[in-house]
């Protein structure tokens, strides 16, 4: 899939090493851009969105298989850039509305390796603002254009959103873990029985409750389905 060279490989594997995130200029082809533009359409056609405790106004959708599809298509590209081998955990997406905040926070542990791409930004609006606090090095913000992606290690890496002063934006979040980490295989697929399945409902229930690790009121994904 990737035009990318050996020595860029590198370079990004030894800076993701350090800094816990990567920002990715063009993560997603024009073509399968294009096709998810159609695709999200449809599925707001459908009211296939609903939404979560986190950001309560805006849209969500978690598991599609589709989208999951993207997830697996682009596991051995986002293991390239980070250095080592990733399985693949779930997809989720988000259209954020205006006035919404994404508050700050680690992710939980089937986002260890995450990506968040950016599908759509309303006409004549900015681009696509994410802040993001590494471990050991200052707080910085990530401006991705549609097509554009930040790798980031999610249950490090703290990041945010400040107020959409424009409501419409869409981003994609690819959730992974480490093959060589310790929540493989457990947490393989999210605990579903394959990409695309849904969630079985103990393991919603028990979605629910899972805190922030550093936000003990904010629960976590409440699963549009
Ligand atoms: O909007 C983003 O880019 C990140 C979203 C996020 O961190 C989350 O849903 O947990
Ligand atoms: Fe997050």
């Amino acid at each position: 899939m990737s035009s990318r060279s050996r020595a860029y490989y590198v370079r990004a594997a030894k800076r993701f090493r350090e800094r816990r995130y990567l920002f990715v200029k063009g993560i997603l082809p024009q073509t399968l851009l294009d096709y998810l533009k159609v695709y999200y359409a449809i599925l707001m056609a459908n009211n296939r969105f609903g939404t979560d405790h986190q950001c309560p106004s805006s849209l969500s959708l978690g598991g599609d298989a589709a989208l999951d599809a993207v997830l697996e298509w682009i596991r051995p590209e986002v293991g390239k850039l980070v250095g080592f081998e990733l399985a693949p955990t779930y997809s989720y997406t988000r259209q954020y509305a205006k006035r919404e905040v994404l508050t700050r926070h680690t992710d939980r542990a089937a986002c260890e390796i995450s990506v968040t791409a950016a599908i759509q930004i309303p006409k004549g609006a900015g681009p696509s603002v994410v802040h993001l606090k590494p471990p050991n090095f200052d707080e910085t913000k990530v401006e991705m254009f549609e097509g554009d992606g930040c790798v980031y290690a999610g249950t490090e890496v703290e990041h945010w959103r400040e107020r959409f002063r424009v409501g419409g934006y869409i981003q994609l979040f690819l959730h992974f873990i480490a093959k060589h980490g310790r929540h493989y295989p457990k947490l393989i697929f999210d605990e579903r029985d394959c990409l695309g399945a849904g969630y079985k409902e103990h393991k919603r229930k028990k979605r629910f409750d899972i805190r922030y690790q550093n936000e003990s009121n904010v629960s976590r994904n409440a699963w549009p389905r």
